[in-house]
């Protein structure tokens, strides 16, 4: 799909260097396609790893990580189309042969071990699914630029989450064929990505338990994302989606799960994915499951530029861990008077709402209405949940949910 930009919206130069973009990121042109990679001309700017083109216009590339511009979320409809969908790796996207990979069930919780082959799993009874998965490190580039506050990881702004699709068996269905034993706790899903080593430790290939009741539950190994074959750095051939939990849950590329009957833990329980910080428990709070907080974004470049003296239907989109959205507020003049967005849609507890608002910066005869502004939207849920103007800290930055502050230019044309 042509990438349009939203009528009346034009990309203006940032003011200031944020840490949502690196040197990298810059040096990325809309050249920097697989292809371009593939000959090598690029090897030094794109983000290693990746299988899919990252043009500019789309993503944001942090690293081995690519996420998702707001802006091009315009138009596009309830669901993120693969081409624009936020990659979170934590080394590399592997390329899996669907007919040759297997799928490994073992371990206590399991009358005998039992493995499925891709045909065998496509055979299975499937169910369909629009689910969010979204990173739990989403908004962490605002801790530093709105809080003043120190916090290490990728700085995303907003574009790590994403609602697709997703088609597979329940897990459910899977654990059962393989002889669940009624005494299983815990089980544990691993990619056949590479092990994940930092600061020359290796915490092995990417895992993370998951209590047995959720398995039971909502989970579905995947095959599909919006009606296709899985690709390859979203998971192919076969990767978990676990609604309502963080976006590390999800393990892609799954290769063998563990089913125990004692409880399970992995680096990204015992180290990664906890709260750390002033006001924590000194070990960190308990791991993050449930991907909890409410968010906002505008469907606007980051910092846009509107001209002055029409009126512009501004669309976004909210969503949050604790039930559906039920009212979305915007502020034109950083937060000094609030107005009703109009919701429209579906309101999917697993995925977001999509909203829109029209806003007429004054017209340009009126000079003082040029220059830069700042939108904010603040969504509410059914839980009674308001979305706050600051998050506590944490010193790796997870769940970001204040309301963001999104620069605008108004432009006298
Ligand atoms: N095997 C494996 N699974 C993984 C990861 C990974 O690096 N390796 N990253 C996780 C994280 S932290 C997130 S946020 C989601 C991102 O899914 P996406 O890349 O399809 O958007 O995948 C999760 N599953
Ligand atoms: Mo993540």
């Amino acid at each position: 799909m042509p990438h349009r930009k939203p009528s009346g919206t034009v990309a203006v130069p940032r003011r200031t260097a944020t840490p949502g973009e690196t040197d990298r990121t810059r040096t990325t042109g809309p050249g920097g396609t697989a292809a371009g990679r593939a000959t090598g001309t690029t090897a030094e700017t794109a983000p290693p790893g990746i299988v899919k083109p990252l043009p500019r216009e789309l993503f944001v590339a942090h690293g081995t990580n690519a996420e998702t511009r707001w802006e091009a979320m315009r138009g596009v409809g309830y669901h993120v189309p693969e081409d624009r969908f936020f990659v979170r790796d934590h080394t590399s996207t592997p390329i899996i042969d669907a007919a040759t990979w297997r799928l490994e069930l073992h371990g206590s919780g399991l009358r005998a071990p039992r493995s499925f082959g891709y045909e065998e799993l496509l055979a299975l009874p499937a169910v369909t699914r629009d689910v969010m998965i979204e990173c739990a490190g989403n908004g962490r580039s605002f801790f530093l630029t709105q809080q003043h506050q120190e916090v290490s990881g990728t700085p995303w702004r907003l574009g790590g989450v994403g609602v697709a699709r997703w088609r597979g068996v329940p897990l459910a269905t899977v654990l059962e064929r393989a002889g669940l034993l009624p005494g299983a706790v815990d089980v544990m899903p691993r990619g056949l990505d590479a092990a994940y080593v930092a600061d020359g430790v290796d915490h092995g290939r990417v895992r993370r338990p998951i209590p047995i009741a959720k398995a039971l539950d909502d989970v579905i190994l995947a095959y599909e994302m919006n009606g296709r074959p899985l690709p390859p750095d979203h998971g192919h051939p076969v990767r978990l989606v676990v609604p309502g939990w963080i976006g590390l849950a999800s393990i892609k590329w799954v290769g063998d799960i563990e089913v125990s009957a004692s409880p399970l833990s992995s680096p990204w329980t015992t180290e990664f994915y906890r709260m750390f910080g002033e006001g924590r428990p000194s070990g960190g709070g308990a791991p993050l499951t449930v991907r909890e907080g409410i968010r906002s974004a505008f469907e606007l470049p980051w910092e846009a530029g509107l001209a002055a003296g029409r009126p512009h239907l501004l669309h976004g989109r909210s969503w949050s861990g604790h039930g559906r959205i039920t009212g979305v507020e915007v502020s034109f003049d950083s937060g000094a008077t609030w107005h009703r967005a109009q919701l429209h849609g579906s309101r999917v507890v697993s995925a977001w709402t999509r909203w829109h608002i029209s806003w007429n910066p004054r017209s340009s005869r009126n000079p003082g209405q040029s220059g830069p502004h700042t939108l904010m939207a603040r969504a509410r849920d059914e839980a009674g949940t308001v979305q706050p103007m600051e998050t506590p800290h944490n010193e790796l930055g997870y769940l970001f949910d204040a309301v963001v502050r999104h620069p605008v230019t108004v432009i006298n044309v």
